[in-house]
């Protein structure tokens, strides 16, 4: 009997975007480890190795419960020799040596407080390395030329490396909201990325914003970022023409009306004053609870105990017309696994290019429009996964 139990039906389907995957992680013991070799082997430049670790780690994360033997793996996708070890040192050591090893390694650490500040890569930081520079205190003082993106990323670093909460977002949702409204009454916007997977925190807020009316988002990004700069919420900011055209992946001629992607990365500069405003406007019965007045108290206190009254946050904007929304929706929503999962399925299982603007039938030699998520997914031939079980 214990031996069923044991071998007890664990069976998952092998593209993440077949699955849902929830927050709620039953091996994260696992997928810690896994996570943590998948970001050494990213930073190390070694592409495959990342997407491998992830892939395992996502298999993992869709499970219903704690994997307890080496026997239940059995038949689970994705799980090679390499990620097999790993979890096997976990079931008898209840560590992963090799996971522990990285964690504490000089060049691990090196890598990720180099590659924690905003506009370095794995690239820089290893020319750095070689440099002799482990630490951004090293950085600081070794009179290093830095670009602006590298300048501000020094500037900010613990503000930037500090997690983004939900009322925050919201709050940073608000100022986007009125500094869309006032240049374009009508253009909507829609919280993307891990929080609208539902999750409690994040590295930055992602927004999409677009027009009712193909056309009118036209032009928008540069009015919205002068706006905001104008009222001093922008401690950084870089906007970008849509590349749309330049890019290697997808069909390589999209139809003129293609070319309109614009995006921002962003630094804000949110007061504590906005984050009370959006926590009381948000809820304004809710007031009167306890937990909320403890909220709001902390937030003075933070302004009046000699730090600054307000911190910088990563913020990405992305604006789509209308006609591509669903698209820009799907592809910017998350988590990064789950889309490149979209991007595999479509390509080796449906033959079509899938990208954030467009989905392209390789057989019928023809776009496939979609105004839904919903309608992306039928093209597919996928189940509808909706985004807090895109967290893969
Ligand atoms: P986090 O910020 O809470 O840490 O997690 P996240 O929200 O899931 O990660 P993210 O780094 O903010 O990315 C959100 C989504 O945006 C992700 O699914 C991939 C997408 N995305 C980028 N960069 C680009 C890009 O250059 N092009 C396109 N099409 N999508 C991108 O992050
Ligand atoms: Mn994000
Ligand atoms: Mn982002």
């Amino acid at each position: 009997q214990t031996e069923e139990a044991d071998v007890m039906l664990l069976s998952v389907p092998s593209y993440a975007c077949q699955r849902k995957t929830t927050l709620q992680n039953h091996n994260s013991v696992f997928t810690d480890a896994l996570t943590l070799l998948a970001e050494n082997a990213e930073m190390e430049d070694e592409d495959g190795r990342g997407v491998a670790f992830r892939r395992a780690a996502a298999v993992l994360k869709a499970l219903p419960k704690a994997v307890t033997s080496m026997k239940q793996l059995n038949g689970l996708p994705c799980l090679g020799d390499h990620c097999q070890r790993v979890i096997r040192d976990i079931l008898e050591n209840g560590i992963s040596s090799e996971a522990e090893a990285t964690r504490q390694s000089e060049r691990y650490n090196a890598l990720k407080a180099l590659t924690g500040i905003f506009g370095v890569g794995a690239k820089t930081a290893d020319r750095w390395i070689r440099d002799g520079i482990r630490s951004v205190a090293m950085l600081r003082d070794s009179g290093h030329a830095l670009n602006r993106a590298q300048l501000a990323g020094l500037q900010y670093y613990d503000d930037i490396n500090q997690p983004v909460t939900r009322a925050e977002a919201d709050a940073i949702g608000d100022i986007v909201e009125r500094a869309v409204a006032s240049v374009l009454p009508g253009a909507q916007i829609s919280l993307t990325g891990g929080f609208r997977r539902g999750k409690l925190t994040g590295h930055d807020v992602d927004f999409l914003i677009t027009h009712p009316e193909e056309g009118r988002e036209e032009g928008l990004m540069p009015k919205v970022v002068s706006w905001l700069d104008s009222q001093g919420f922008l401690l950084y900011q870089k906007t970008m023409r849509n590349s749309y055209l330049e890019s290697k992946d997808g069909p390589a001629r999209p139809p003129s009306s293609m070319d309109r992607f614009e995006r921002c990365f962003s630094i804000f500069k949110l007061t504590t004053e906005q984050k009370q405003e959006a926590l009381t406007a948000e809820a304004p019965t809710e007031s009167q609870h306890p937990e909320s007045q403890m909220k709001c108290g902390e937030l003075k206190e933070t302004g009046h105990a000699g730090h600054k009254p307000w911190r910088a946050v990563r913020v990405d904007l992305v604006v789509s017309p209308i006609s591509q929304f669903a698209f820009a929706l799907l592809g910017w929503t998350g988590s990064k696994l789950f889309e490149r999962e979209l991007r595999r399925w479509a390509g080796y299982e449906k033959a079509m290019s899938l990208s954030s603007h467009a989905l392209y039938d390789n057989v019928q030699k023809r776009y496939l429009r979609a105004a839904s998520e919903q309608e992306i997914f039928a093209h597919l031939g996928l189940e509808y996964i909706p985004p807090a079980e895109r967290n893969a």
